[in-house]
């Protein structure tokens, strides 16, 4: 019997998504994109969801694709291009378009497009004992799931040449000092962490935090001129938000805000 291979969690405010194919480090098999990108879909349409935790099951995080599906039609040159339109595309537009923090709790080693998929998250969080790497120049590929897009912008040329071009593995603890994740944890204390920040984020302003992804995704392309004009259109919208007003009469009472999240 196959065990479902993308596990969906609700907890008050937020989901855990848990990739499930702990056997083969939870490398993307045949229909393990669709059924994650449905628990995304599934998180974005749930109104209560105000926050949403990746993790991995087993001791990885994930091996990116499962290249043992390649294997399979031996003699077939494979259409890797239209595999990644398929398959990885729609998952890094809606890890980035969903309109809630998305936290990646790195449990275990993340390689090729499992380590990018990490980066296309919000915040993400991994354990001391885990590693990324950039594992596609070792089988003639080229990062994808977003990275060669991530990489440079949060690493820079050089570190991000040599993490693809090399393929060798980053430690968390390096990682975090590179500026590719939010911090590296110890091992026990990560899953805490990670439940804790989501938890957190579940009770914070959803639609303004949702609006500040949206402002920092396309300060990534945009020049200053047009950043400075997204970010009139923005706040105008932020400040019509009932969290807004909120924000500020909590600020005043001096009490703890009691955001709904909505816009
Ligand atoms: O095809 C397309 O659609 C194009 C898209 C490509 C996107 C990509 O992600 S390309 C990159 C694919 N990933 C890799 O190349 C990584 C391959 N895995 C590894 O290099 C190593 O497994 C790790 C460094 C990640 C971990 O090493 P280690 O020593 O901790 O574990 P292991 O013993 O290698 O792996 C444990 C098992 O998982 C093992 O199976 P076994 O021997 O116990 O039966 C191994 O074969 C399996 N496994 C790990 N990664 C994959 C995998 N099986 C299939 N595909 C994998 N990617």
């Amino acid at each position: 019997m196959q065990t479902d291979m993308v596990l969906s969690e609700t907890r008050a405010g937020y989901r855990v998504v848990t990739l499930n194919r702990p056997d083969r480090l939870n490398s993307f098999g045949a229909g393990m994109h669709a059924k994650l990108l449905d628990a995304l879909a599934a998180a974005e349409a749930d109104k209560t969801c105000r926050a949403l935790l990746l993790t991995g099951a087993g001791r990885g995080f994930c091996a990116g694709q499962d290249l043992s599906d390649v294997a399979a039609t031996p003699g077939e040159t494979p259409d890797l291009g239209a595999t990644i339109e398929t398959n990885y595309n729609p998952l890094v537009r809606k890890l980035r378009d969903l309109p809630m923090p998305v936290i990646c709790a790195v449990n275990g080693v993340a390689a090729g497009a499992g380590a990018n998929l990490a980066f296309a998250c919000d915040i993400v969080l991994a354990a001391r004992s885990a590693k990324f790497i950039q594992a596609f120049a070792k089988i003639g590929l080229i990062p994808d799931c977003g990275g060669s897009w991530l990489l440079p912008r949060l690493a820079g040329r050089a570190r991000a040449r040599g993490m693809a071009l090399l393929a060798e593995p980053l430690t968390a603890d390096q990682a975090e000092s590179w500026g590719l994740i939010w911090k590296a944890i110890d091992d026990a204390a990560l899953m805490d962490e990670a439940h804790r920040l989501a938890a957190h984020l579940a009770t914070q302003p959803t639609a303004g935090l949702a609006l500040i992804k949206q402002a920092l995704d396309a300060a990534e392309t945009n020049d200053l001129d047009r950043q400075l004009d997204l970010e009139r259109d923005l706040q105008g919208r932020a400040g019509r938000t009932a969290d807004y007003a909120e924000g500020v009469a909590a600020f005043f009472d001096k009490r703890t805000p009691r955001f709904t999240g909505r816009t």
